[in-house]
């Protein structure tokens, strides 16, 4: 037997014994259920999908790298509807169209060159027939287990950096965004659509820094602006050993809410894309963020919702029911 074999044996005996160790809903702890139940880390359920070594990977590091999981044809599908939405040929009830700082309001032009994410397609039913494609579901449920709600979309067109730095993404934790837990039960795949380097601005991630808490954010002070919502995590260790993850077309990382991650700059003349679902388990629940470090985001998401969509009396909850959407299972508590 391998050594990560022999480790993750270790380390099922050990939570089996500590079960208080285990995060899940308080509402809904028994509803996971799964082929080998007592086979659940903290992190991972066994579904006989992921190898030993690939779980113990997730549980020390709160990231793993699938190569090759969706197919060239299928991106290019999803590139040719995000062109068409560019070109404003197709209308997207509650898609949110995004961009870059740098680009002056005056230079809006109906093109990708203008359009730095689209977020919330939920509604587009190409783009999110990613969210659904079963190769990507299958990896889900290791994560969230089987009842699954995709509840964030976006397609990430990173364009060439302006000369200000407004295409990094600063250092993050997804769950600032996220009004519902517990935190282990989400997770994100992100799918390259395109050959990803450090050169256009690949991913960067802290291992293990999943298994802290969530973190104080806010707007980085950066000198040539940042982008709307992109809020950066306060005090992290900058010294912290840092992962690039280059990636080829169709390659998929799945990440935990709480790893530490953001974006370089793209420093070259193509348009860095990529696309990406935040699943969470239908037995999540929602929380009340008042009085807690998501209060800021809470509120400037409210105002959003007042000055684009004259929504007065929303909460950060009401925005994520209305966008979450089932894709396999039942729908319980989301
Ligand atoms: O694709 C990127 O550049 C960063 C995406 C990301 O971290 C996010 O949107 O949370």
């Amino acid at each position: 037997m391998s050594r990560a074999a022999d480790r993750l044996r270790l380390l099922i005996n050990h939570l089996d014994r500590s079960p208080a160790a285990i995060s899940v809903s308080p509402t809904s702890a028994q509803t996971f259920t799964h082929s080998h139940p007592q086979q659940r880390l903290r992190y991972t359920f066994d579904t006989d999908l992921l190898t030993p070594e690939q779980r113990l990977f997730y549980e020390d590091n709160g990231f793993l790298l699938i190569k090759n999981l969706v197919s060239d044809e299928d991106i290019d599908k999803f590139r040719m509807e995000f062109e068409r939405i560019c070109r404003q040929d197709v209308k997207i009830p509650g898609l949110v169209v995004m961009r870059d700082v740098a680009i002056a309001k005056s230079e809006f032009v109906p093109d990708q060159k203008a359009i730095s994410k689209v977020q919330d397609f939920q509604e587009d039913p190409e783009l999110f027939r990613y969210c659904t494609l079963p190769q990507i579901l299958k990896y889900v449920e290791c994560f969230t287990g089987p009842n699954i709600m995709a509840m964030h979309t976006m397609l990430i067109n990173k364009p060439p950096d302006a000369g200000k730095k407004t295409s990094r993404h600063p250092m993050h934790q997804d769950l600032h965004y996220f009004p519902f837990r517990p935190a282990d039960r989400i997770v994100c795949a992100w799918t390259a659509m395109e050959k990803v380097s450090r050169q256009n601005g690949c991913l960067v991630v802290l291992p293990g820094t999943h298994t802290g808490s969530l973190q104080e954010h806010d707007y980085p002070d950066w000198e040539g602006g940042v982008n709307k919502m992109y809020h950066g995590v306060r005090g992290y260790d900058p010294q912290h050993p840092r992962v690039h993850l280059e990636m080829e077309k169709g390659d998929t990382v799945f990440f935990h809410p709480i790893l530490i991650h953001g974006s370089g700059m793209n420093q070259t003349q193509g348009f860095r894309k990529a696309i990406s679902c935040h699943y969470a388990s239908s037995d999540c629940y929602y929380i009340d963020v008042t009085g807690t470090t998501q209060e800021n985001i809470e509120q400037e998401v409210k105002e959003v919702a007042a000055k684009k969509y004259a929504l007065n009396n929303i909460t950060l909850k009401d925005t994520w029911y209305i966008r979450g959407r089932l894709v396999q299972g039942e729908r319980i508590s989301m």
